[in-house]
């Protein structure tokens, strides 16, 4: 076929894989713009987008008042590096520290580096302020976690595509079974150097784990017992996608716009990322009260963009419009109204054996073995009937829309996954 008669969509597809390490396997699609649910290809067909960028894009695409925020600032400064202060970091340290009361907060830019830094803050304060000896530190992960890709991340991981070959691996982390309280009892009473539990509200990647209710609170309570803190990874299911500010929230819900009242489950450390600029920009943060963030001294920790004035102008913006907008609101009952309508679906259907989640962070499991392309096939014919979703592992598909999205849209959405799945009957 000529370059002419490439398409358009073959031809950026072609340039990515002659130019671009080939570090993932994105479902054959080529997209250009985004507005708010919707999503174009360089074609110009238009989309449902039901991932958003792994929950990053919470406030829809390219909202305006994130993208003007950016804007405004972009112009004016956008870098000091932390060798000299600038007017944009204090403000933002305030206000989303009072946001989601804490006392402080380490700005970082992924996710994945403020895990880390999560992780190295629990450590020092395990040394420093619980007495444990050092290099002695244990921190305690979950079967099946996904806390980024960074080669101490990977160390406790046990998805082996994410881990092999990248060894010798980080020392220091223990593996429990998630939402399994017996397990974490059993890890504190039988290891005296457990700095931390390190563990996601929901697992995402996992194929959207919602744990039992009382799981997230019960285990604070053990860490409490045991002088161990409680981090909370919730850079997938925080900024409102489960249908709460954060999904330590739990059942508390925020009357008012301006809630800075304290989580149901409060954590030691908790570590945002993705919507914390709404997918405009990379921002991500680890908030944390005095005695723990206070480890932290000048030089022990840091990065040339953490806190930078770009980025405290988008987080605050991204933040307002979760506020003003009520998306937690929104998404708790758009996600009730998805997994009704889904269920009523799954009642009668034999491709699809059930659907889970909180507010919309959701995920189908289809029925077929993890090997099969079946959730893959689905997920071609999403893309050709206008959505936008990727299966996790085998026969899981996220569902994670922008939390900005109308009843109508969504149950227009429903249609489309259902219609589709119907073509996969059997
Ligand atoms: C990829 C997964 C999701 C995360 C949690 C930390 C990070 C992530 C709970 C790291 C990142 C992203 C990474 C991206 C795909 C996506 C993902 F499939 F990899 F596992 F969402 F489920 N904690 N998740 O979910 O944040 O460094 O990426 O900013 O690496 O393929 P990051």
């Amino acid at each position: 076929m000529s370059v002419t008669q490439k398409s358009l969509s073959q031809q950026a597809i072609d340039l990515e894989n002659k130019y671009g390490a080939h570090n993932y396997h994105p479902l054959p699609v080529v997209l250009s713009k985004g507005e708010g649910v919707y999503v174009w290809d360089v074609e110009g067909k238009k989309y449902y987008d039901f991932l958003s960028a792994y929950s990053a894009v919470n406030q829809g695409h390219c909202h305006p008042a994130i993208v003007n925020a950016m804007y405004e600032q972009a112009k004016t400064l956008s870098l000091t590096s932390r060798a000299f202060h600038n007017d944009m970091l204090g403000k933002y340290e305030k206000y989303a520290s009072e946001y989601f009361g804490f006392d402080k907060l380490l700005p970082m830019n992924t996710g994945a580096e403020a895990v880390e830094t999560a992780l190295k803050i629990c450590r020092r304060w395990a040394y420093e302020k619980k007495g444990i000896a050092e290099n002695e530190a244990e921190i305690i992960v979950c079967e099946n976690n996904f806390h980024g890709r960074t080669t101490t991340i990977i160390s406790f991981s046990n998805d082996e595509v994410a881990r092999a070959n990248f060894g010798p691996y980080t020392q220091g982390f223990l593996k429990i079974e998630y939402d399994n309280l017996e397990a974490l009892e059993h890890t504190l009473k039988s290891n005296e150097n457990v700095a931390g539990f390190l563990v996601e509200p929901i697992q995402g990647e996992a194929g959207v784990y919602v744990p039992s209710e009382g799981y997230l609170k019960e285990a604070k309570a053990l860490c409490e017992k045991h002088n161990v803190l409680f981090i909370a990874d919730e850079v997938q299911t925080g900024i409102a996608r489960t249908g709460r500010l954060l999904a330590t929230c739990g059942n508390c819900t925020c009357e008012n716009k301006n809630c800075s009242g304290v989580p149901e489950v409060k954590p030691d450390i908790l570590i945002l990322g993705k919507a914390l600029s709404g997918g405009a920009y990379p921002v991500s943060a680890v908030l944390a009260n005095d005695p723990v963030m206070n480890v932290i001294t000048p030089g022990s920790h840091g990065s040339t963009f953490g806190g930078n004035p770009i980025a405290a102008a988008v987080a605050m913006a991204a933040l307002d419009v979760v506020k003003d907008e009520q998306l937690a609101e929104n998404a708790y009952t758009l996600g009730e109204l998805f997994r009704a309508k889904m269920n009523e679906y799954i009642a009668n259907s034999t491709i699809c054996e059930l659907v889970r989640g909180k507010g919309l962070l959701n995920a189908i499991l289809i029925n077929d073995s993890e090997e099969s392309d079946t959730a893959w096939n689905i997920c071609l014919k999403l893309r050709d009937n206008g959505l936008l979703a990727k299966p996790t592992h085998g026969n899981i598909i996220r569902f994670a829309p922008p939390l900005v999205m109308t009843e109508n849209e969504l149950l227009e959405c429903v249609s489309i996954i259902c219609n589709t799945l119907k073509e996969f009957e059997v």
